[in-house]
């Protein structure tokens, strides 16, 4: 395997751009300042893209090492790649064990309901799922958005789960996630494990990202007229904890 300075072909990341664990790997990238391209495509052209790559869902990250189809071993191979002086895991394993504890905790449980969450309050609105889903994808995808949807909307609805019951779950679920990053917070840390940014952060702070709709954000954010009222008061609930708070600053400082 290759380290960084040394890497040759670009790394490729197939995405659905507005996907939570697509922005969770494309931060590793920035973080990690190493030169990819991004594939964007809207669901269900993404499955032509990852499929030639024996993948399925997004992200997939395409590298001369080989092909990896799930978030968190896309971080393990770059942390492999990366210079000892800007590693996404700590080389203490007691330290890395806690990051990746956190990394399974988030990617299973935050990153399923925030998602659950989003699509509850706007799968009916068409609109706005558009604009959401056709950032960056290639012209023709964009185009079909209209025919596809339609089609899209019941399994995205089944895929996900959407019903009143699961979202009002996920919130709870988001709740008592947040109450844990802000327990681990509470002793004034700058970063949630050994006092370095690793992919605990990045994980946490990218898969809360739709309840907090951080302004920096790669893919637009929201404007708050765009949301139902409950949706924005939630939001605004959110980022006043101190796991909010958190997200929103890791989120400042995400490209320095
Ligand atoms: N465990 C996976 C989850 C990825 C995931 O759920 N991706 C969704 C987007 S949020 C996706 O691509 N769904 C479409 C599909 O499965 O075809 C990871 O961490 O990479």
């Amino acid at each position: 395997m290759k380290n960084l300075s040394s890497q040759q072909k670009q790394l490729r990341l197939i995405t659905i751009p507005v996907s939570h664990y697509c922005e969770k790997a494309r931060w590793a990238l920035t973080k990690l300042k190493l030169p990819y391209v991004e594939e964007a495509h809207m669901p269900p052209f993404h499955r032509l893209a990852t499929n030639r790559v024996c993948g399925k869902s997004t992200p997939v990250l395409v590298t001369e090492d080989g092909v990896f189809t799930d978030s968190t071993d896309i971080l393990q191979y770059l942390d492999k790649i990366a210079p000892d002086n800007a590693k996404l895991y700590p080389s203490d394993p007691q330290l890395r064990r806690q990051v990746e504890e956190l990394e399974d905790l988030f990617d299973e449980q935050l990153g399923t309901a925030t998602r659950r969450w989003g699509y509850f309050y706007t799968i009916n609105d068409s609109k706005f799922i558009q604009k959401r889903w056709t950032q960056g994808v290639p012209s023709f995808e964009e185009a079909l958005f209209p025919v596809v949807y339609p089609f899209m909307r019941p399994v995205v609805r089944k895929a996900f789960n959407i019903t009143p019951e699961s979202a009002a779950q996920a919130y709870e679920q988001i709740k008592s996630i947040f109450e844990k990053v802000n327990e681990l917070l509470a002793d004034g840390r700058t970063y949630l494990v050994g006092n370095r940014f690793s992919a605990a952060d990045i994980t946490f702070a990218a898969l809360a990202a739709p309840v907090i709709s951080p302004p920096e954000h790669p893919i637009k954010p929201r404007h708050e007229q765009e949301l139902p009222d409950s949706v924005a008061s939630e939001i605004s609930a959110f980022r006043k904890t101190p796991a909010g708070a958190y997200v929103l600053r890791l989120y400042r400082d995400r490209n320095s």
